[in-house]
C-alpha cells in the first residue's frame, strides 16, 4: 500500500475525519473595521444573475464580490509592508506545498473567556510545549479562543477605544517565527493580531513579523475546538489571484480518529 492508499482507506473507514474550519460566506459576517482615516474591507455580497427564469431559463447563478480579507481567509506576505519584497509573496506565487501541512492548536479558550484581551506570550507557548512537545518547524500554529462561537457585535467586540479580542504579543509571535520557524499562524478572531494590536510596538506585530519572514496567516477560523493539540493536517489553498495579498478560502483539517 502506498501512503495515499492508506489515506484513502482511512478516509473511507472514518479513521481519518475531515473537519471544516471555515465560516460560511454571508453578508452578515463581520469584517475588520479600521480607524476611519484608512480604507475599509468590503463585506461579502451576492446578487442573483438568474434563477431558472427569463434571465436564464435552465440555470441559477450569482455574481459575488468581497475583499481579499473577508470571512475565513488567508494572508500572504505581500499583505504587509514588512513582506512587500518577500520572494513569492503573493497568493498566486506561493509554492503550493505550503497549502497542505501539519497544525498544532494552542488552547487559550478558558483564558480568552476570562480575559477578552488575553495575550499569547512566550510563557504560554512554553507551557504548551511542556505538555505537548516542541512545535515542529514548518507547522501551522492555531490559537484556539472559541471566538468563532461569538456572532454579531460580540465578534469584533468594539468599544470606545477600539476592538478587543485575544492575540499574540510581539514577543510571542517573534518566538514562533524566529525560534520555531513556523509556516504560519491562524486565529478564530478577525485578525492574526489582537483587537488592540495597533498599540504594540511594532503595531500589528503578528502581521509585521509573520509576513516579514515570509510566513502566512489564517483568520476567522471555525471549529478549532474539534482539533487535537497535535496531529491535524491542514489543507488551506487560497484563490490564485494575480498579485493577491490574501484570499477567502475553504480550510479543511484531516484528523486521525
Ligand atoms: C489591515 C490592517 C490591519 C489588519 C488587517 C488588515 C487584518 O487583520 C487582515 O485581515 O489581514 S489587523
Ligand atoms: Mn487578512
Amino acid at each position: 500500500m502506498t501512503v495515499l492508499d492508506t489515506l484513502v482507506s482511512g478516509l473511507s473507514s472514518g479513521a481519518v475525519e475531515i473537519v471544516d474550519l471555515t465560516h460560511t460566506l454571508d453578508p452578515d459576517f463581520p469584517v475588520i473595521v479600521l480607524p476611519p482615516e484608512f480604507g475599509q474591507c468590503a463585506r461579502f455580497r451576492m446578487e442573483e444573475v438568474s434563477a431558472y427564469d427569463h434571465r436564464g431559463p435552465a440555470w441559477k447563478w450569482h455574481n459575488i464580490s468581497m475583499s481579499e480579507h473577508t470571512g475565513t481567509h488567508f494572508d500572504a506576505p505581500s499583505h504587509w509592508i514588512s513582506g512587500k519584497d518577500v520572494a513569492l509573496g503573493s497568493v498566486d506565487e506561493i509554492p503550493m506545498q505550503a497549502f497542505v501541512g501539519p497544525a498544532v492548536v494552542i488552547d487559550c479558550s478558558s483564558e480568552a473567556l476570562a480575559n477578552e484581551d488575553f495575550e499569547l506570550t512566550p510563557g504560554v507557548i512554553a507551557a504548551f510545549e511542556a505538555k505537548h512537545g516542541r512545535i515542529p518547524a514548518d507547522s501551522w500554529v492555531l490559537m484556539r479562543t472559541d471566538w468563532s462561537k461569538r456572532s454579531g457585535a460580540d465578534y469584533l467586540n468594539m468599544r470606545d477605544d477600539g476592538p478587543h479580542s485575544p492575540g499574540p504579543t510581539p514577543e510571542g509571535i517573534r518566538f514562533l517565527v524566529e525560534e520555531r520557524d513556523i509556516r504560519g499562524f491562524g486565529t478564530e478572531t478577525i485578525g492574526t493580531d489582537a483587537g488592540q494590536g495597533a498599540h504594540y510596538a511594532p503595531p500589528y506585530p503578528a502581521h509585521y513579523y509573520l509576513h516579514g519572514a515570509g510566513k502566512y496567516g489564517l483568520q476567522c477560523l471555525n471549529n478549532l475546538d474539534q482539533l487535537p493539540a497535535t496531529g491535524a493536517v491542514l489543507m488551506a489553498a487560497p484563490l490564485k489571484i494575480k498579485n493577491g495579498t490574501g484570499s477567502p478560502l475553504r480550510v479543511l483539517a484531516m484528523v486521525s480518529k
